[in-house]
């Protein structure tokens, strides 16, 4: 896909402030501190576009960005930080999967996972909502530049025997490995953004 332009649009702290109109959306969704931010500014090859933070667990807001006027990317808040008080985790889990739930221009979710770790409860529970609700997604395994061939081949059987653990079918070609560091897997998930947004075009 071309990119023609990028733009941060706004932070929405609640439903009534999400973006109006019949844009499609690709959210990207991920535990505090995996590299959300940095997939997006990676994506667009513009650094800073999206807030990345030494501190997790910062924000609760979703983020949106207009890209070449035509599709939004939301920055959805991180979920797993340990040192966030109960309450506000919850308030977490309600924002992300309302808006998940709820936003019909929603084409495509991306979630993010470390591709150095087996995915963590919190992913499994991602994960298993995504299946449930039948929604579009696309697991991306980032911070691959941290580890040799090897050892992220090896991890990623793992990410996908944790997340797929019912269906033991060879299902690993549907995780994307990525690092915002070197640019791999950029390509297959701009490629996998790009048919998402084909088929919602699809007329009825
Ligand atoms: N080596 C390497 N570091 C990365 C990569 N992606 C992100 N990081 C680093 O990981 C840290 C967190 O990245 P963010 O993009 O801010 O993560 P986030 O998921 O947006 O974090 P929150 O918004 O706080 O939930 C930053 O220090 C990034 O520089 C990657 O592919 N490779
Ligand atoms: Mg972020």
């Amino acid at each position: 896909m071309k990119l023609s332009s990028a733009e941060f649009i706004k932070s929405a702290f609640a439903e009534a402030q999400w973006p109006r109109g019949d844009v499609p959306e690709v959210a990207f969704l991920g535990r505090s501190n995996v590299g959300k931010s940095s997939l997006i500014n990676s994506l667009l090859g513009v650094k800073g576009l999206a807030r990345t933070s030494s501190t997790p667990g910062r924000t609760q807001a979703l983020n949106f960005f207009l890209i070449n006027e035509r599709f939004r990317f939301v920055d959805l808040p991180g979920y797993g930080y340990a040192r966030v008080p109960e309450s506000i985790r919850r308030s977490w889990g309600e924002i992300v999967t309302g808006y998940l739930a709820k936003r019909g221009a929603l084409v495509l979710s991306i979630h993010i996972v470390d591709s150095r770790h087996a995915p963590t409860k919190l992913d499994v529970q991602l994960h298993e909502w995504l299946v449930a609700h039948a929604k579009s997604h696309l697991i991306v395994a980032t911070k691959a530049d941290k580890l040799s061939q090897n050892e992220l081949r090896q991890s990623l059987g793992r990410i996908t025997q944790t997340l797929w653990r019912d269906r033991p079918d060879g299902r690993s070609n549907e995780i994307v490995a990525y690092s915002a560091v070197t640019g791999l897997g950029r390509d297959r998930v701009w490629r996998a953004i790009g048919a998402a947004l084909t088929v919602s075009q699809t007329p009825f």
